[in-house]
């Protein structure tokens, strides 16, 4: 058992992630899970949720899962009801879709604003009754480089994304003086699967390994310092901020 420094341990924390089948979502589940805490994921998938699940406990974590959409708020008081104290809330579920913006539905636009927008505004209003009570909470919202800059074909992701930071900001703003800090965290470009196309095209290969300063693609892994500083008591001061995990890409022209 490592030793672990008080500013960054989650003894005795529970925490939940929504959209943490795979993915960034797991890896920062496992990153929160080894500074401590206790970990429930969720996904609507229950045969990916389950394995997920069962690699954590085999790491020795501890470790469940609840299977809910949580853009679906009867579905999601059911799930939520049986979870007891929930200390730290990341709010990661989101899905990419990828056309021309003239051929994007309204269907597509009403989807990705449920998912990312609601899919944070609905679990934070389940858990915050009792991070108030407690005088005490940490929600990350997962935002990401396209909080700051758009990319063709990309659009109503682009605008859930800048619109989960300004939800941060303003969630911030009205829980602070319940010590309860609401951040974000800002992934790059990431080996995921929601990514795979992108990796396996040279050209948008070397595009992110040209544009990006270290020059190549984050690992998910990588965002689990980010999650355990913006879940533990070292970011108590730390309100409304969105920390960006990105390899150096916003800073770069
Ligand atoms: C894309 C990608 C990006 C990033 C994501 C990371 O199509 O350009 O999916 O959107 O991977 O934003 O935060």
């Amino acid at each position: 058992m490592t030793n672990k420094h008080p500013l960054f341990d989650l003894s005795g924390r529970h925490a939940l992630l929504t959209g943490s089948s795979r993915g960034l979502g797991l890896a920062m589940a496992r990153g929160l899970a080894s500074a401590g805490a206790r970990v429930t994921l969720n996904g609507r998938d229950e045969a990916a949720l389950s394995e997920a699940v069962r690699q954590l406990k085999a790491e020795g974590y501890d470790a469940a899962g609840i299977t809910c959409d949580i853009t679906k708020s009867d579905e999601l008081h059911e799930a939520f009801s049986g979870l007891g104290a929930v200390d730290i809330l990341v709010n990661n579920a989101g899905i990419q879709i990828r056309a021309p913006f003239l051929e994007h539905s309204a269907e597509t636009w009403r989807r990705m604003f449920d998912t990312h927008v609601m899919g944070a505004v609905l679990p934070s209003q389940a858990v915050l009754p009792g991070m108030i009570e407690r005088g005490q909470g940490k929600i990350i919202n997962i935002c990401s480089l396209m909080s700051e800059v758009g990319r063709k074909t990309i659009v109503p992701y682009t605008t859930m994304k800048g619109a989960l930071k300004m939800l941060t900001r303003g969630m911030a703003t009205e829980l602070g003086h319940h010590n309860i800090q609401v951040n974000g965290i800002g992934p790059g470009y990431f080996a995921t699967e929601m990514n795979r196309a992108l990796m396996d095209d040279p050209t948008f290969d070397a595009f992110v390994k040209n544009r990006t300063p270290a020059a190549r693609w984050g690992q998910p892994g990588e965002l689990a310092g980010a999650a355990i500083f913006l879940a533990s008591p070292a970011s108590d001061f730390v309100n409304g901020q969105v920390l960006y995990v990105d390899g150096g890409i916003l800073a770069a022209l």
